[in-house]
């Protein structure tokens, strides 16, 4: 009876814990989705967590590891919630101080992610309140685990015995089922407040300078080759909001702040009546190891990030723009660069759409030639003119370079594996130098001497380059190697370096066995 007793007491805390989280889930319909404990506090931990632990989390689940992220702390969650329940089994007011420091840990987190206001604290507040009532419900109220039967021999103690057991596990079972369905309510009535409905509505303006038409063969069209344009539903996406921004439009301002001499505020309206210009950008990750695929190309519409510093004026010693996002993630740019007459961008449209939510809408950064970490702003409300000495940039503290030009790589796409036929076979694969150009590639089998491929056309240095080479393949097992050079004539390195602090480098290599 007594491990029955303790399942039970068990049961009835995560029960209550389930409560707490679907209750809160509800209330942050109206607070905001980042005010969801779970939320908060998975946001805390994403910001905290050392660098070689978040890589490990990008290469285990890569683009999942947010998901990853929430499952463990469900599971983390559940264990402790059992133990609470076991505590308030032996006196009810150990379970309420468990239930107290999880509310502490939940509001805490919760009123300090930025922007967050007081309101921030009510998703837990309220949640753990209705806990920690059918806490007591469940194990000293009404629905209380019934102690065993006085006399084991009597039917009607034993029929008392199993009918109180049964009220308790309805009441536990009925209390899971309710927390699962307003969790989902709660989930639901957050998706219709969502900005899927504005972003439908937007009529992007056609661009002042429309994007060259993509030169003819800039597309090989090799099965296994990625496409010279990512679509946007498989573009990678990287970023450290477990809860995806909600931006409206009709709400949105881009303020220029900080070290210049005329402050600029944009509306949304204001800004769309800006001349635009359309590009084709390759925008890399700076986590992307070599061979990775934290990389794509698309064609953005936006305004000249380099016409608003005009208007803006920037003073002396403002060497850097920090970009900052409304979920407060900021990256920091040079000045210099986004200056230089190269095509950084304040985007609003991604591949003739709208931006997608989760790739910033309404307005985000594109900056050729650096890594998405210090120039890719999404969400972004506000550009701060500052120096580098003056400000780090989100990913600075946590042991990232603060300059981050993207180096040059390449990548063999086909063949991977697989069963391969002696022969003529394919080499394909795509190299990048943004801002800089792919002069050459070269592949080598089983460490010969460097064979000249094919490249494709590009309409300009912003992108990458598919290339391509005839392999007479020989049975056997080999290695494919590929390297760059880029246009200043620069070799890629061999020298193999991890992905921090400023990228990955190295010769991409892969092993085949040929038939
Ligand atoms: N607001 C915000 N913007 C962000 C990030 C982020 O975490 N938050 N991550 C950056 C990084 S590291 C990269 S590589 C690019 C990825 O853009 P994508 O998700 O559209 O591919 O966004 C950048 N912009
Ligand atoms: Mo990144």
């Amino acid at each position: 009876m007594r491990t029955r007793s303790s399942l039970s007491a068990a049961l009835a805390g995560v029960a209550a814990a389930a409560v707490a989280l679907g209750v809160a889930e509800l209330v942050a319909v109206a607070t905001g989705a980042r005010s969801a404990p779970l939320v908060a506090v998975g946001g805390v931990v994403v910001d905290t967590v050392p660098a070689p632990v978040k890589q490990f989390a990008i290469d285990v689940f890569g683009v999942h590891d947010k998901q990853a992220l929430l499952v463990g702390t469900g599971i983390l969650l559940a264990a402790l919630a059992a133990l609470i329940g076991l505590a308030a089994r032996r006196r009810f007011r150990y379970g309420l101080a468990g239930i107290a420091a999880f509310a502490l840990i939940g509001v805490a987190a919760a009123v300090t992610r930025p922007g967050a206001g007081p309101a921030a604290a009510l998703p837990t507040l309220v949640g753990v309140g209705v806990g920690a009532a059918l806490l007591w419900l469940l194990l000293v109220g009404p629905l209380e685990i019934p102690a065993p039967p006085a006399d084991p021999e009597s039917a009607h103690d034993v029929d008392e015995f199993r009918a109180g057991r049964r009220r308790f596990l309805t009441g536990a079972g009925v209390a899971i089922g309710a927390a699962v369905l307003t969790g989902y309510a709660g989930r639901w009535l957050a998706a219709r407040r969502s900005v899927t409905e504005a972003r439908a509505a937007i009529r992007l303006p056609a661009p002042a300078s429309p994007a060259p038409p993509l030169p003819a063969g800039a597309e090989l069209s090799l099965p296994e080759l990625s496409r010279f344009t990512t679509p946007n539903f498989a573009f990678y996406r990287i970023d450290t909001a477990l809860a995806v921004p909600q931006v409206d439009p009709a709400q949105w301002r881009l303020r220029i702040t900080g070290r210049v001499r005329n402050p600029i505020t944009l509306t949304w309206a204001e800004l769309l009546a800006r001349p635009m210009i359309e590009r084709d950008v390759t925008l890399a990750c700076v986590s992307n190891e070599v061979g990775g695929d934290l990389i794509g190309n698309a064609r953005w519409l936006g305004v000249r990030i380099a016409d608003l510093l005009a208007e803006a004026e920037p003073l002396d010693g403002a060497d850097q723009v920090v970009g900052r996002s409304v979920d407060g993630w900021t990256c920091g740019t040079p000045t210099a660069v986004l200056r230089d007459g190269r095509d950084a961008l304040l985007a609003v449209g991604m591949n003739g759409e709208p931006l997608p939510v989760e790739h910033g809408f309404p307005v985000r950064m594109v900056v050729p030639g650096l890594y998405g970490y210090v120039s890719a702003c999404k969400w972004v409300t506000e550009l701060e003119l500052t120096s580098f000495a003056d400000f780090d940039a989100y990913w600075v503290p946590r042991g990232w370079s603060a300059q981050g030009p993207i180096k040059t790589e390449s990548r063999i796409d086909t063949p991977r594996k697989g069963r391969l036929t002696a022969g003529t076979i394919p080499v394909a694969g795509v190299a990048w130098a943004q801002h800089r150009g792919i002069r050459a590639v070269e592949v080598r089998v089983d460490g010969g001497a460097w064979q000249r491929a094919t490249l494709a056309a590009v309409p300009s240095a912003d992108t990458w380059v598919q290339w391509r080479w005839q392999w007479p393949a020989t049975p056997g097992e080999h290695t494919l190697q590929v390297r760059a050079t880029d246009a200043t004539g620069e070799v890629q390195t061999a020298d193999e370096a991890p992905v921090a602090p400023n990228g990955a480098t190295g010769w991409h290599s892969v092993k085949v066995t040929v038939h």
